[in-house]
């Protein structure tokens, strides 16, 4: 595997392309026929009409892309793609009438994947992950966000930011890294909440930090997992660190865990099934996007739907992303993601493209590197085989990815 190089490349021009850049000031997708992207040491040097080609771009490598669509490199901004073996057996434990919750009870659920990855080798985790992130990658993905969580003591979660780190590096896609320590109780703290919430926050937390290892921190609010009350005692840490938040919030039930995160100014709020109305006011104040996961939906069968309506009508920002993990979301396609946000969340087209592109590098906090064909930003495109964009979304099962530039190569 080998390390890749920061050497900067000569420019080269995309021509005769159908651009979606998706910026912010464009109408709709931002769509631009006779379209080019111009690249310049891996960044976006133009990105418009073919005829406005800046003259110094003329000398550069041209490149036709006979009439093909690009837009930017897709973003998953939410998984937990790190992790070990798998929970296919619970998955027939469910088939045959149990419960997620109940799952969880019975002592499998995060508990048995904790176990797993604590047995399991960094090489091991990367050799695991791989596959998956490769999936991801084959459909034009550029970023990918990486959650800890399956570790729950401070070796474990290190390991488990060290694989996601790592897998940044021998590949050419953005990783960014999310300490979940908060994402359930390890075995040996023998159901004392509160006990391990103090060693997340006061242990784990600051140490991960100062490692550079965590890019933000999440939790996971629910009767299942950790109380509103618990989740702050992290995300003050987090604030005291300096490092973003963002929430598994609402997914099972109503907690109040959207306003909970607004109000430390989180950078999303995740899952929503239960968010009431104060709920996506108190997002659209802060700013917090909603992240929707409806492979986790789809794959526990919630019936309850997150309230798009609600969140359009605030003016919330939406998001979407695969939860890639190997309890409620073993799902490695963003655009099967987006074919089920569709149908059954009624996202429209537009939403369900902006919403793994532009949106979710908001709810990274990365817009001002990438999401959008914008000048400045890291070349990061996805070229696909397609006549119109809504096949991207349309599609179930099928990639029609062209090719994928991650900054410029
Ligand atoms: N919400 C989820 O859907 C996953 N984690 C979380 O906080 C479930 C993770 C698992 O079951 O392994
Ligand atoms: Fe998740």
């Amino acid at each position: 595997m080998a390390v890749r190089s920061h050497a900067p490349e000569k420019a080269k021009v995309l021509r005769n392309a159908r651009l979606a850049t998706f910026a912010e000031n464009a109408q709709g997708i931002g769509i631009v026929e006779g379209g080019a992207v111009g690249i310049v040491d891996g960044r976006i040097a133009f990105a418009g009409p073919q005829s406005e080609i800046p003259s110094e771009l003329a000398v550069a490598e041209q490149v036709d892309c006979e009439g093909r669509w690009i837009t930017p490199g897709l973003i998953d901004c939410h998984t937990h793609l790190v992790y070990a073996g798998n929970r296919a057996n619970e998955f027939e434990m469910r088939l045959a009438g149990a419960s997620y919750e109940e799952v969880a009870r019975a002592g499998g659920g995060i508990v048995s994947s904790v176990k797993a990855l604590r047995s399991a080798s960094e090489e091991e985790l990367i050799t695991q992950a791989l596959p998956r992130l490769s999936t991801l990658m084959a459909e034009g993905v550029t970023t990918v966000e990486m959650k800890s969580g399956y570790g729950l003591d401070l070796e474990n979660e290190r390991k488990t930011l060290r694989v996601a780190r790592r897998l940044g590096e021998i590949n050419p896609v953005s990783i960014r890294t999310t300490f979940l320590g908060a994402h359930a109780v390890p075995p040996e703290a023998n159901r004392d909440k509160d006990a391990y919430i103090a060693k997340v926050a006061d242990e784990m937390l600051p140490a991960l930090a100062a490692e550079g290892l965590a890019d933000a921190v999440d939790g996971f609010c629910e009767n299942l997992a950790f109380s509103p009350q618990q989740i702050e005692r992290v995300f003050n840490k987090a604030s005291e660190l300096g490092l973003p938040v963002k929430l598994h919030a609402d997914q099972l039930s109503d907690l109040g865990g959207a306003a909970l995160a607004a109000r430390y100014g989180a950078l999303s709020a995740d899952h929503l099934e239960y968010t009431s109305e104060d709920g996506a006011k108190s997002m659209a104040r802060a700013a917090t996007v909603a992240v929707l996961l409806p492979g986790a939906y789809y794959f526990i069968r919630e019936t309850q739907r997150p309230p798009v309506d609600l969140f359009r009508k605030h003016g919330v920002r939406i998001a979407l992303a695969t939860d890639c993990n190997p309890g409620t979301s073993p799902l490695t396609s963003l655009l099967l993601t987006m074919n089920m946000a569709a149908t059954l969340f009624s996202m429209t087209v537009e939403e369900c493209l902006a919403g793994v592109t532009r949106e979710a590098a908001r709810a990274l906090g990365l817009l001002g590197e990438t999401g959008t064909l914008e000048t400045g930003k890291w070349a990061d495109l996805a070229i696909w085989d397609i006549e119109r964009p809504a096949e991207l979304v349309y599609r179930m099962g099928f990639n029609p990815l062209h090719a994928r530039i991650w900054r410029g190569q």
